[in-house]
């Protein structure tokens, strides 16, 4: 077919999920409670009360759910490990029936010739590592490199491709600065020592993945693309604030081994001189990586904002002086979040353009969209906008692509519609409908579309 986008030989097309938002099964084989069982369970903090006890039921349905990933065609799944089923305390005994499930599911996944893609951290902290201080503490980086060194002694003989985190901005700032995430803090600043927390954890994750000589590591980061909403010099300078709060704080450790240059202006002297940073943590966090991970869904416009110490919505970082304005004239998904797929081509370019030869390889470990799917009266979903959707930011990552970025593969955000965190089950990113009451699955449009576009590839 013409209008599928063409990508080069090896490839990799992908499917990706996580632990918490399918697994379910969170009482069963040994798991412990994780910080998203808390979270969920706190009345008011997730839409219709909802919570992952059950989920997608995929503890016991994997190897339904991989019979759909190997007739959808993919090369590769990306799936995470629930670090409470491994250490369900956190530290202390391993679990071995956690590690029996996974070594499962990497099994059924090669024997049905599919590459497993582990993320180590998705988000669901050991409840008990949270009770000693959470990521706000350097132990819990420590506890971290441990269970990456368990999990990776056992599976990284099968698993070649390895994620260290899964979008830490929202460990750290959603989860400690606006508690919108598990464990739910309001500390605002606070979250600035789970950052650095977390990209120490990073990096002594990936020292100890290296020890075990797995094939490929990696960070997933879920990068914005900020524009301006007017050209003004407040509005411009409110971008430079919004890429270093959400971008550079991340990317400028990690791949250039600095902090970023501009804290200093938007984060006063908070910064300077904290305790949590020690020497030697930039080489540790900014060890060289097989690839980048980059998760993109949409723009972000904004614009200059005063800073408000009493509205949480604004203090998403740390002191963060800008706000989210809508874009104008462009479709909006379930989300609410703005469909502009050019803005992709022109993230992936800005990453190469500011790191250059230091960019590693990429990888787009999730891009999709929430969409307000209908069963149609023939059992189907027709979920035409989704469609779309992959079309057209497939399209824009060829044209980064054409434009020399090295990007080898690419995950769709979800195989199956599952537990959307802060918004429950209300939203559904699965290019596979889950009738939560039935668990029956019924693979919708955009999942015979992408089949169709992943076997166009290999003709
Ligand atoms: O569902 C999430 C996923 O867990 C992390 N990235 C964004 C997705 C959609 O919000």
């Amino acid at each position: 077919m013409t209008d599928f986008p063409s990508f080069p030989p090896g490839f990799v097309f992908g499917a990706a999920t996580a632990s918490y938002q399918i697994e379910g099964a969170v009482q069963e084989d040994g798991r412990g409670p994780s910080i998203w069982d808390t979270y969920s369970h706190t009345p008011g903090l997730v839409a219709n009360g909802d919570t992952g006890d059950v989920a997608c039921d995929h503890y016991h349905r994997y190897p339904q759910d991989v019979a759909l990933l190997r007739e959808l065609g993919v090369d590769s799944y990306r799936f995470s490990i629930a670090w409470p089923r491994i250490v369900p305390e956190g530290t202390g005994p391993v679990n071995p029936k956690g590690l029996d499930f996974y070594s499962r599911l990497v099994d059924e996944l090669l024997a049905a010739g599919i590459e497993p893609a582990a993320t180590l951290y998705h988000w669901d902290l050991p409840q008990a590592l949270e009770d000693g201080g959470g990521w706000r503490v350097r132990e819990t980086a420590e506890r971290f490199a441990e269970y990456a060194a368990v999990v990776a002694g056992h599976l990284g003989d099968r698993v070649p491709r390895w994620i260290t985190l899964n979008e830490p901005w929202c460990s750290a700032f959603l989860g400690y600065s606006v508690g919108r995430h598990a464990p739910g803090a309001r500390e605002g600043r606070g979250a600035l020592a789970a950052a650095h927390h977390l990209l120490v954890g990073h990096g002594l994750a990936v020292r100890a993945l290296r020890a075990t000589g797995v094939r490929e590591v990696g960070v997933t980061l879920n990068l914005d693309h900020n524009l301006p909403a007017t050209d003004s010099p407040t509005d411009r300078a409110a971008v430079t604030r919004a890429d270093t709060q959400h971008n550079l704080v991340w990317t400028e450790p990690i791949l250039a081994g600095r902090y970023p240059a501009t804290e200093e202006e938007t984060w006063g002297e908070l910064i300077t001189g904290q305790d949590f940073r020690r020497d030697g943590d930039l080489e540790l966090i900014s060890q060289p990586l097989d690839f980048l991970g980059v998760n993109y869904y949409r723009p972000t416009v904004v614009a200059d904002a005063p800073y408000r110490e009493s509205d949480p919505a604004q203090r998403v970082a740390t002191d963060n002086r800008y706000a989210e304005v809508p874009m104008p004239g462009v479709r909006r998904t379930a989300m609410g979040w703005a469909v502009a797929p050019h803005t992709f081509t022109a993230l992936l370019m800005g990453l190469k353009e500011r790191y250059g030869d230091a960019l590693p390889p990429l990888h787009i470990t999730e891009n999709g969209s929430a969409e307000d799917d209908e069963v149609s009266p023939d059992g189907a979903v027709h979920d035409s906008d989704r469609v779309a959707y992959l079309r057209d930011h497939l399209t824009a990552l060829r044209t980064a692509m054409d434009a020399g970025v090295d990007v080898r593969g690419y995950y769709v955000w979800s195989l199956l519609d599952n537990f959307e965190w802060a918004f429950g089950y209300g939203k559904r990113f699965g290019i596979v409908r889950v009738d939560y009451a039935t668990q029956r699955r019924t693979p919708k449009d955009s999942y015979h579309w992408y089949r169709s576009m992943i076997a166009a590839q290999r003709r």
